[in-house]
């Protein structure tokens, strides 16, 4: 043994020996086609990874994007290699079935869209050659491969790294999927910290040098604090043989949210007579212990500690879930700044640089494999969910900030064979039975972490199959004041839950709301989709939360904006409940949370930039409106033009004033004090004044009005939309009828979800005055260009989502409807039908040009032949 030690130390110091293993990327220059194979060389697509086919067909208006094979080709140069040299490839993931072909043969398949897989093509490679590597990739429904279904695009392609691995004859084994070393920390404390590696180091059978395994622990500042070797020895049964090691470290930093400390732990395989360093691993480990307590929540390092946080899908703005590792980090490091110390990586294990991220930034994380929503009873199934859950866990083993694996999401909310009890008796059967199994997996291949499944707010039916009882951790998916109910009713399942199950651990594993960034409100309501309702219902939970210690973590949904093909309402395939766009521009409730969570000084004018206000008093020149501040100051002030506002006290986050607007540019400016530290925001309004009465006024621009809502919409063109006042004599306004309401349907407040076909302002043609008689605008003289809005909203039949909550189907009554529109008395639409001239929930713009020269205004008169006349939306505009 001696011996050994001072050899490796003589080596070590001659340190002329570079690792022999390379790890190269091959993202660069591929050939793609979503067809069949192509013979010309003209049909594949020139392409880099990674890569998915789905980034433009998930938002258009066609139903549905491509779910089946693309094909991938690439040349590859392959140096020659030296005896019993291994090369394979590495796909850190490809959605979902991969298979893999080295010069015209098959090398390997992985079924999965979220893990990673090395695939051995030594055997079939050519060396000091080019060779073809082509890869199928089939996106395509599975009933045995999860997630079956779910509320986000399941993207096919690449769409993740891939590299060249090659190692050497004797190296960490990459069997399993890993880079085969696996370290963990069975014992921490402020005194000591042990660490554990096992490694998994294959050598050829013949091979019967002597090696040397040697793990080094560096601290940050990249100081060798422990070092331990052990001899591979002959005797040995040679090929994947597993060694461990302890190491030792008295007085460790520990590794927290506030002061992610990483120690750095190196392992590697010598040659004992040569010194030849033959393979190397390189793994940041942060020391930290932690513990789950049902009535006191969660503590780290001994102190307690909420947890709060978000989960994050993988997907960005124009670019499907193709992302380069920078925009990963980039996420976690927006959660950082939000001041969360906790990521859901739902509903499936991401890139790698996720958990890097979250290591190195002190973010805690909880990781789990897609079952979501329902389960297929067939044996394949079950497989292929044990095997994802055991390739998870090995592939995200080492990351300190890791410290729960969950399995399963709603797994209850589409129940099969809601008319058959007996059978749908079996099929919950066998969800408790894949449940176990996951969990007891588990907890068998990891001991230093907790087991979860988060359920939907039914606590009855997830009582009744089991699923409470089975993991450590129980997480709720709570959305009332949302998808249905009130926003009190949360805290009341949460007590209720406490008071019957003390002894379980419990988290809220999702809540949220949309916020579509284009929708205000000044009196927000439920599913409005208003960014105000949204503000206010994140400040509802997280209080709610804060003040009930035994709620351990509260888990965001969700950190961004993110595809869901299927998805209509305001922003067709767009979940909206990210507290960030779908390109990461922060909304109003992420500021929120900076200013609740956030340690550093926190001041932010919330609201939109630009507002149309109507004001009923002509003598006025302004008009008043609500200006929120996001803070964690003691106090702070608001200015507007230079002139205080007063001083305001935040209340949980937020603090707000009643604020009088002009016409044009209002300069709005708040200041306070932290640590005798001045923190400042500025924040531009413009606003511009309508009057609801048209007497007196010397300029009139133009007016964009919806009817039948009442939101503020910000276009794509940054025009605003106001809701309509009704007519009064002198002003505008709608006359006769009432908003359009989904018959039967009381999630929406008004208008419809449906995907409007032909606009990308879905908003504006979604809600409408059904039963119009007329619109009138008491306009003084002179030229104006009148655009009236239609869309039929009323017909077809309408696939629920299931988080909805409603039945899967809505079949509506045709919207059947037949009407002239006299603008001024002249016939500007003749029988118009527009279900039949323009189809269902389609965007119609009518446009005509009108000279007003009397006193009579603009009167638009809808005259019905069949059924109820409607307007969904109208502008009117100032020419020369
Ligand atoms: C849920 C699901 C999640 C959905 C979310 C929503 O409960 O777990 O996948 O995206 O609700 O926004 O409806
Ligand atoms: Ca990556």
């Amino acid at each position: 043994m001696k011996g050994i030690f001072s050899l490796l130390g003589f080596f070590l110091l001659t340190g002329s020996l570079v690792a022999q293993k390379s790890v190269t990327s091959i993202n660069k220059g591929w050939k793609f086609s979503k067809t069949t194979i192509p013979q010309k060389a003209s049909d594949w697509e020139s392409i880099d990874l990674p890569h998915t086919w789905n980034k433009e067909d998930v938002t258009d208006d066609i139903p549905g994007y491509y779910r089946g094979v693309g094909y991938y080709r690439k040349q590859l140069y392959i140096d020659k290699l030296k005896k019993d040299q291994q090369l394979n490839l590495l796909f850190e993931g490809a959605n979902q079935v991969a298979t893999i072909f080295v010069n015209g043969k098959k090398a390997g398949e992985h079924i999965g869209g979220y893990a990673s897989f090395y695939i051995p093509i030594t055997n079939l490679v050519q060396p000091g050659k080019q060779n073809e590597i082509t890869v199928s990739v089939d996106n395509a429904y599975h009933q045995d491969i999860p997630p079956l279904t779910a509320d986000f695009t399941f993207y096919g392609g690449i769409y993740r790294d891939v590299w060249l691995v090659k190692t050497e004859p004797v190296h960490f084994s990459t069997k399993e999927d890993t880079k085969g070393v696996y370290i963990s920390t069975p014992i921490v404390d402020a005194q000591r910290a042990v660490l554990k590696v096992k490694a998994s180091i294959e050598i050829p059978e013949n091979d019967n040098a002597a090696y040397l395994f040697t793990s080094i622990l560096k601290d940050a500042k990249g100081n060798i604090v422990h070092k331990a070797s052990t001899p591979i020895r002959q005797v040995f049964a040679r090929s994947d043989s597993n060694y461990e090691q302890e190491l030792t470290l008295s007085n460790p930093n520990l590794w927290s949210p506030e002061k992610p400390y990483l120690y750095r732990l190196t392992t590697e395989i010598t040659n004992i007579k040569t010194g030849k360093l033959l393979d190397q691993v390189v793994q940041p480990i942060g020391f930290r212990w932690f513990r789950f307590d049902p009535e006191k929540g969660f503590e780290l390092n001994g102190k307690p500690y909420k947890l709060v946080g978000t989960s994050r899908h993988q997907d960005f703005k124009g670019m499907g879930n193709a992302l380069p590792d920078r925009f990963a980090r980039n996420d976690i490091a927006l959660l950082k700044k939000m001041g969360g110390n906790f990521l859901r990586v739902a509903h499936y294990p991401q890139d790698p640089s996720i958990l890097e991220a979250c290591d190195s930034l002190g973010i805690l994380t909880s990781v789990e494999i897609p079952v979501v929503n329902e389960i297929t009873t067939t044996k394949k199934f079950f497989d292929n969910c044990m095997a994802m859950q055991l390739q998870m866990i090995r592939q995200h083993y080492n990351h300190t900030s890791v410290i729960i694996w969950c399995y399963m999401n709603e797994v209850l909310l589409k129940p099969h064979y809601t008319n058959d009890k007996d059978k749908q008796n079996l099929y919950f059967k066998e969800i408790n039975k894949l449940a176990k199994s996951l969990d007891s997996l588990t907890r068998k291949t990891d001991l230093s972490r907790y087991t979860m499944m988060a359920h939907h707010g039914d606590y009855n039916k997830y009582k009744e199959v089991g699923l409470v009882d089975i993991p450590m951790i129980v997480g709720w998916n709570l959305y009332s004041g949302w998808y249905g109910g009130k926003l009190p009713d949360f805290p009341v399942f949460l007590d209720s839950f406490h008071a019957r199950h003390p002894q379980k651990i419990v988290v809220v594993s999702e809540y949220g709301a949309d916020a579509d960034p284009r929708i205000s409100s000044m009196s927000p309501v439920r599913f409005d989709k208003s960014v105000e309702y949204t503000t206010k219902f994140h400040q509802f939970y997280i209080s709610a939360m804060l003040k009930r210690p035994f709620v351990a973590a509260s888990m965001i949904w969700n950190l961004a904006d993110f595809n869901s093909e299927t998805r209509n309402e305001t922003m067709p395939h767009i979940n909206n409940k990210g507290l960030m766009e779908w390109d990461r521009t922060p909304k109003d409730p992420y500021y929120l949370y900076q200013a609740l969570l956030s340690d550093k000084p926190v001041l932010k004018i919330l609201g939109f930039p630009n507002k149309v206000l109507i004001e009923d008093n002509i003598n006025k020149k302004s008009a008043s409106t609500i200006t929120q501040v996001a803070t964690n100051l003691m106090e702070v002030e608001l200015f507007m033009n230079g002139k205080s506002l007063g001083k305001k006290q935040p209340i949980e986050g937020l603090a707000e004033w009643k604020v009088q607007l002009s016409n044009g540019n209002n300069r709005l400016f708040v200041s306070g004090k932290k640590n005798n530290q001045t923190v400042s925001d500025a924040f531009l309004l413009n606003s511009q004044i309508v009057p609801k009465h048209f007497q007196d006024i010397k300029q009139f621009t133009e007016l964009n009005i919806l009817l039948g809502s009442n939101r503020y919409i910000t276009d794509a063109d940054k025009l605003v939309w106001i809701p309509t006042p009704i007519y009064e004599p002198g002003g505008w306004g709608v006359v006769g009828g009432k908003p359009f309401k989904i018959p039967n349907n009381n999630r929406l407040p008004y208008g419809t979800d449906k995907n409007i076909i032909g606009t990308d302002d879905d908003p504006v043609y979604q809600t409408q005055q059904v039963g119009i008689k007329m619109y009138k605008l008491d306009l003084p003289k002179g030229n104006y260009e009148l655009v009236l809005h239609f869309a039929e909203l009323l017909g077809g039949s309408v696939k629920e989502l299931p988080y909805n909550l409603n039945d899967p189907e809505r079949i509506e009554p045709k919207g059947k409807r037949i009407f002239n529109v006299y603008v001024n008395k002249q016939l500007l639409l003749d029988n118009f039908d527009i279900a039949a001239q323009y189809g269902t929930a389609t965007a119609v713009k009518k446009t005509t040009n009108i000279t007003i020269t009397n006193d009579s205004g603009i009167e638009i008169v809808f005259e019905s032949i069949e059924g109820e006349p409607v307007l969904n939306a109208l502008q009117v505009k100032k020419i020369d």
